[in-house]
């Protein structure tokens, strides 16, 4: 199913028209003449409009520094900011003896009215004394939240005297809500401040064995993270760390050791990819671990970076042997899931990795779109160059780094990379644009109605989205599968999460929940009339 040119107008037509102007550069029917068009991403949602983002605080403290373990992450605020993001992306983290996990918590200064009168930097600095003495933690974060920007708390001092009396790490976030259009802004925030004072910290010199890699932007949610470590492990690779899902801060200052960076989640972490890269050398490698056939071409795709027989081997092995355990599980549930249509509108990553796992159950992506994502996500990184930043863009520091001089060193000859990166996507991303078939709907920060709109123009068999949007669409009968926190369910990733992902979307088209449900449009009478400009006639 597809949306014509002219279905498109109605849908623009029913917006007000500084409104339409603004959202037709957002929304796009994937169109075989052109490949690869344009689209407005990463730009303010006009005021009024109900969207699905989050903040910039979302995206630092929240997204980025919440998975990491060892570390006590301080929410420097009134207690809102602190409890609505306590236990809600479930990113899950291991406990075990001498391992220390913080992820459970929620830490706030709890600022009160005298706080933000007076300031709250005493407040701060007695918080993190008292949580160095009772947790004692590996290292600590401060994020700030909007009030803390606005009263002009200097948590950046606070946290150097707290260095100083504790002796361990204490690093500040400026990563008031309001600093970005999106939580996009407090990734970048909180991935500079990782390049610039955790990675490469460490003592390590030489990788501890063959095959080290770091895992980025995963962040274990519904333990993907550990699923897909399990599979990279059978093979023979040695994680060094990952980030940030089940992470820790301990590990991560040894990530310079590493002989590849894969990364998963482009839009969060492609910042730290690219850095460590020119500071240490080490070139990155886009994976996706969302589906069979994407986890067996990351696989081989590491494989052929390699370039070691046995360990190719071994990739191979351990694929047969995966597929042949989960395929014919996969193939029961996706005969209940053949020739369905779905939504997936994700954060900034989920929106394309998604579409391959659905296509293998037989569901095909009609509409697909990110939350916040740039330009690059849906057109591929050949874009960065040419894209404008603006007054938002500029307001986060876009991070100089050098080579380190000790440590910077070339896991390869640039020939034999420049080779390679003809043949998989070295430090790159083509985006999600190039995989979408003729017809089918991209859109920017879809909003409240627009998903209306669009729902009623495409039937969709399931919605993929979030907790904001997806009771509304449940109780027009369709059956929502949240690929954020994926309800209570996971992991998704790898082959295991493949087989949980076709049980649980099956188990949606399944219940027999949608038979009593009626959409309200179809019981409520519709009145038709005329408006009476000429007065009392
Ligand atoms: Fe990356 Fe994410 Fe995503 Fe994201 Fe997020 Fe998330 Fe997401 Mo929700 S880091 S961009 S900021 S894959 S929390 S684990 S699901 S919006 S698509």
């Amino acid at each position: 199913m597809a949306v014509t040119e002219k279905e498109l107008e109605v849908l623009f037509a029913k917006m007000p028209s500084k409104v339409q102007k603004n959202r037709r550069k957002h929304i796009l029917i994937k169109n075989g003449e052109v490949e690869n068009p344009e689209i407005e991403a990463n730009t303010r949602t006009i005021p009024g409009i109900i969207t699905n983002r989050g903040c910039a605080y979302a995206g630092c403290k929240g997204v980025v520094l919440g998975p990491i373990k060892d570390m006590v992450h301080i929410t420097h605020g009134p207690i809102g900011c602190a409890y609505y993001t306590w236990g809600t992306r479930r990113n899950k983290a291991k406990t075990g003896e001498h391992v220390k996990n913080f992820v459970n918590y929620s830490f706030s200064t709890d600022m009160q009215e005298k706080d933000i009168v007076f300031g709250g930097e005493k407040k701060l600095a007695a918080m993190i004394d008292e949580v160095v003495e009772i947790l004692k933690p590996n290292a600590i974060t401060i994020s700030a939240t909007c009030p803390v920007g606005l009263i002009g708390d200097d948590i950046n001092a606070v946290a150097r005297e707290a260095q100083k009396r504790h002796g361990i790490q204490v690093l500040a976030f400026s990563c008031e809500g309001y600093k970005g259009v999106s939580q996009s802004a407090g990734h970048h925030i909180a991935n500079n401040s990782f390049v610039e004072s955790v990675i490469g910290q460490g003592d390590m010199e030489e990788p501890p064995s063959k095959f080290s890699i770091n895992l980025l932007g995963e962040y274990n949610i519904g333990g993907d993270g550990w699923e897909v470590e399990r599979i990279l492990k059978e093979i023979g690779y040695n994680v060094i760390s990952v980030m940030t899902g089940d992470g820790s801060w301990e590990k991560m200052r040894n990530a310079h050791v590493a002989e590849l960076n894969l990364v998963q989640c482009h839009r969060s972490i492609n910042y730290i990819a690219e850095k460590i890269e020119t500071k240490y050398g080490i070139p990155w490698l886009k994976v996706n671990f969302i589906g069979i056939e994407a986890t067996i071409k990351s696989l081989r795709d590491m494989a052929l970076y390699f370039d070691d027989p046995e360990l190719t081997r071994k990739t191979e092995e351990v694929i047969a042997r995966e597929v042949a355990r989960v395929q014919p599980v996969i193939d029961q549930y996706a005969k209940i899931c053949q020739n369905k249509t779905a939504f997936c509108f994700v954060g900034g990553s989920r929106g394309h990795h998604f579409q391959g796992l659905f296509r293998e159950l037989g569901i095909e992506t009609i509409l697909a779109g990110y939350e916040f994502a740039h330009r690059d996500d849906y057109e591929g990184r050949a874009v960065i160059p040419s894209i404008k930043p603006d007054a938002d863009s500029k307001n986060i520091p876009d991070l100089h780094v050098e080579p380190d001089l000790k440590r910077f060193h070339l896991r390869m000859s640039p020939e034999k990379l420049e080779e390679l990166k003809k043949k998989i996507p070295i430090n790159d991303y083509p985006g999600m644009n190039i995989d979408m078939k003729e017809g089918h709907i991209i859109v920017d920060d879809l909003n409240h109605f627009e998903t209306d709109e669009f729902i009623k123009l495409l039937k969709p068999d399931i919605f993929s989205s979030g907790i904001k949007d997806k009771y509304v669409v449940q109780k027009m009968g369709i059956p929502a599968k949240q690929l954020h926190s994926y309800d209570y369910s996971g992991p998704y990733a790898g082959f295991n999460g493949a087989v949980n992902f076709a049980r649980d979307v099956s188990m949606g088209f399944a219940s027999p929940t949608w038979n009593f449900i009626t959409p309200p449009w179809q019981n409520t009478p519709v009145l038709t009339g005329e408006m009476n400009e000429g007065g009392d006639k």
